[in-house]
């Protein structure tokens, strides 16, 4: 049975070195155990289903981004509380990202609120990047659209993993941002994949997209060649003052039809349960992990939003019986 199942999800991808968004959409639409399973058969078939891989994210440039991301309580047009910052000292970075270290993360995430990195900007996030590296921890920088050598630059730092989502469908994108198109966000994926970085690239659910589009943005991140290898799957944060406040959430398994197909389309790729944990509950985040997914924001905080507890997860994990990545 198990076979039948694992061969059945390899004729969808020998049958073309792309998924069609029809392809996936077929998927979306399987019963919901049929498609948990074939998710855990492939699951299991690359990974060890028992580990989770934690990855601590901190905010160095907190607010007053001048981007329109709908979703987003860091763009300084909407009123959501969040001050505009100046970029984190040298000290308090580091500080941070010991603490993560000891507290069991092997991934340490540094989030900016810009367009982009200027090239003076990036020159200071360079020795923070050193610096998190020479801890021992894998580096993850996701500082917004980079130009051309900065990807290079970031690299030569120790910059291990670059952080850029195509966020949704390119067809369902126009309703979200008007600041930057989809083509922008593929030309800073591709710089970054030149430059020899891991590629994390995601997306959003929850906006008041359709299933075809979430599909579409599935199709589009496992088109990408290669896949991204980490790919962080998040439910929108609702804050007060972003336009997509508000939005009616979406259905729980239909979150976790997502995470399913996201690993049966990128068999090898780690799938992060990523923002808006706190809203699915632990009996949603066990099925989570159940269809793929292999990778948690783990610490108390997101970016500018709040996170469950470092305590309460590493409860969640014991109960389940999965062990952090080490
Ligand atoms: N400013 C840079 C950029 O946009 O590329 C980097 C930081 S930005 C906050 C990184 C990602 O966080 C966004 O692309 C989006 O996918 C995610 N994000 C932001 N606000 C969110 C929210 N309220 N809920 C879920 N994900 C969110
Ligand atoms: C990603 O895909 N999700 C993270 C990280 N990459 C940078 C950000 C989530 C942000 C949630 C809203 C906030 O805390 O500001
Ligand atoms: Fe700015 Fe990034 Fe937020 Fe968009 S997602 S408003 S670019 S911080």
């Amino acid at each position: 049975m198990d076979t039948a199942v694992s061969l059945n999800s390899a004729e969808h991808q020998v049958a073309g070195p792309s998924w069609s968004v029809e392809a996936v959409l077929e998927l979306f639409e399987l019963p919901f155990n049929d498609l948990l399973h074939r998710a855990h058969v492939v699951h299991r078939a690359h990974f060890d289903p028992n580990t989770v891989q934690l990855s601590t994210l901190l905010s160095i440039k907190t607010g007053g981004c001048p981007e329109d991301c709908q979703y987003c309580p860091q763009a300084k047009r909407y009123n959501t509380g969040v001050e505009d910052e100046p970029l984190m000292s040298h000290e308090a970075v580091l500080a941070a990202a010991t603490a993560a270290k000891a507290n069991g993360a092997t991934r340490f995430c540094m989030g900016a609120a810009w367009r982009g990195p200027k090239q003076r900007d990036l020159e200071q996030v360079l020795p923070l990047v050193a610096a998190v590296h020479g801890l021992g921890l894998q580096t993850c920088a996701t500082l917004g659209l980079l130009k051309d050598g900065q990807a290079e630059q970031l690299k030569e730092s120790g910059l291990d993993y670059y952080n850029h989502n195509l966020d949704t469908a390119p067809e369902f994108y126009g309703k979200i941002i008007s600041t930057r198109d989809y083509q922008d966000r593929l030309d800073t994926l591709e710089r970054v994949r030149h430059a020899g970085l891991r590629v994390c690239c995601g997306g959003i659910v929850g906006m008041g997209e359709n299933r075809a589009q979430r599909a579409g943005l599935i199709a589009q991140l496992a088109n990408l060649d290669p896949a991204p290898e980490s790919v962080p799957i998040n439910n929108l944060v609702q804050v007060e003052g972003t336009p997509l406040h508000g939005r009616e959430p979406i259905d729980p398994f239909e979150f976790v039809r997502m995470i399913a197909v996201a690993r049966i389309t990128m068999p090898e790729s780690y799938v992060r349960l990523s923002a808006g944990r706190r809203e699915l509950g632990e009996g949603v985040q066990a099925l989570c992990f159940f269809a793929g997914a292999n990778s948690i924001f783990y610490g108390d905080k997101l970016l500018t939003t709040g996170n469950p507890d470092a305590q309460a997860d590493r409860n969640l994990m014991t109960r389940l019986g999965i062990v952090p990545e080490g």
